[in-house]
């Protein structure tokens, strides 16, 4: 009995910690219906390692202004040697990234507030981009 509810207790635990994603490397969220998406990607299909990095609208557009609110940013991780870092500069609480070596798809939905905006690699800085949100 006890050892049953310690298991269950522990799983418990485990769910809430897989689901909260905010900052944490590889965490991911369920996609909003509805809000508009956005598109990340670092390294490229046909060439992983690549020293590119963008953010694209739905219309394959690259982000530069926003208007604030709810997206459901989808960041494709091509590279095992880049990562994708979306953060806020002006110290909001937008901080999510990519782990460097893995790979692969990962939705983050992120209400941004106004102010600006920046995605870069960390292992090679020059690799960025920002964009402002009013
Ligand atoms: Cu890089």
């Amino acid at each position: 009995m006890q050892g049953a509810r310690a298991t269950a207790l522990a799983v418990l635990l485990l769910t809430a910690a897989c689901s909260s994603g905010s900052g944490d490397d590889g965490g991911g969220d369920e996609a909003v219906p509805g809000a508009p998406t956005l598109h990340g990607s670092v390294g490229t299909e046909e060439s992983p390692d690549a020293f590119e990095i963008a953010l694209v609208d739905d219309d394959g557009e690259p982000v530069t202004e926003l208007p604030a609110g709810q997206y459901n940013v989808v960041v494709e991780d091509y590279s095992e040697v880049h990562d994708f870092h979306l953060s806020g500069l002006d110290g909001g609480d937008v901080d999510e990234k990519t782990r460097v070596t893995g790979t692969g798809e990962t939705t983050w939905v992120i209400t941004f507030d106004a102010g600006e905006y920046r995605y870069l690699c960390d292992p090679h800085p020059s690799m960025n981009g920002r964009f402002t949100v009013s």
